[in-house]
């Protein structure tokens, strides 16, 4: 239910759902800060009226409040602060937590630029396509310094972090062009940071992919690196096998020599391809090399695509995956 209206004066558009919700916060809170400061500046007004000096020799008595009256003015606003927390918290966790099977791009910063990999292939610069409708995750890093990603229209934003990867995520409801800024002073360009996230409907959406000179899906590109990078040798899935057999892996837990458990997300695959002795899985021996300085930003997204498309541990099927992005927000859970 929107109580609020769908456009107000001198505000951005709101592209999504969750930009409403914002907007609805945000304007309740509005709303209470305006309320209770004209409630205190109107009794500021009646008692300086109301209990005015007098006479010449009035002398002024302490007033004490009732314990009742007291009780009143603290528990209100405390309802009230608690209920705007409650509220904010689930605003918060829905912008945070990407729903399953969401579309999932990727998006590099760099100075001073956006760089997009869509998973079907194509790559943008400083514009993203996207259809409508769909839940639509956005999976971020830097090359050099930190960036921010953010764009009025859907209320939120997220830092781009070099290093690692964060998580943005949205569902437009609204085809049309939003603009996209970096919200982070990140250089002498940062200003010119910008870009535009271009939500199409789906059926355009089919027909601007299929304009698209290069079709080569992104995970197929990280299947060629793979093997160029001789990563075959090792990770293979017979016996002969020296690492983890990647098929099934990403989303699972895994043990590592010290006993821990690692969750083998992006985050992951990344540290072990940059700095393979960090976490290495319980019964293999550190062999792997550094990929450092030798893989670019894309190169590694290409990778961590690969193993994603060899499936992860509630797929029966490797390949199964491979749909996922496919079948994107028809499971996603309301
Ligand atoms: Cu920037």
């Amino acid at each position: 239910m929107n109580l609020w209206p769908k456009r107000f004066p001198l505000f951005p558009e709101t592209a999504s759902r969750l930009a409403q919700d914002v907007d609805q916060l945000y304007f309740f809170a509005l709303l209470v800060t305006a309320v209770f400061s004209l409630l205190i500046a109107a009794l500021i007004f009646y008692f300086i009226i109301r209990f005015r000096r007098r006479s010449e020799d009035e002398v002024g008595q302490p007033e004490r409040a009732g314990l009742w009256l007291e009780i009143t003015w603290s528990v209100i606003p405390l309802v009230i602060l608690l209920f705007m927390f409650g509220w904010g918290s689930k605003v918060f966790f829905d912008i945070r937590k990407p729903p399953r099977g969401a579309i999932e791009y990727y998006v590099t910063g760099k100075q001073w630029m956006w760089k997009f990999q869509h998973p079907e292939g194509p790559r943008e610069i400083n514009e993203l396509h996207v259809p409508l409708g769909q839940d639509i995750k956005l999976i971020m890093t830097s090359e050099d310094v930190i960036h921010s990603f953010y764009v009025p229209a859907l209320r939120a934003k997220m830092d781009v972090l070099p290093g690692r990867y964060t998580t943005f995520w949205f569902n437009a409801e609204k085809a049309g062009a939003y603009r996209l800024f970096c919200a982070e002073y990140c250089g002498a360009e940062h200003s010119y940071m910008r870009g535009s996230i271009i939500v199409m409907e789906p059926d355009d959406y089919e027909e601007w992919l299929a304009t698209r000179g290069q079709t080569t899906a992104a995970a197929k590109t990280g299947a060629d690196l793979f093997s160029a990078q001789t990563c075959d040798t090792c990770h293979r899935s017979d016996s002969a096998a020296q690492a983890p057999i990647l098929h099934g892996l990403f989303g699972k837990e895994e043990q590592l020599a010290d006993g821990s458990l690692v969750l083998v997300d992006e985050n992951y695959l990344r540290e072990s391809i940059l700095n393979p002795a960090a976490k290495v899985v319980a019964g293999y021996n550190a062999l792997m090399p550094t990929y450092q300085g030798r893989l670019s930003e894309e190169d590694l997204v290409g990778l961590i695509l690969y193993i994603k498309s060899l499936g992860g541990p509630d797929s029966a099927d490797a390949s199964a995956s491979n749909q996922a992005t496919t079948q994107a927000s028809s499971d996603r859970e309301e």
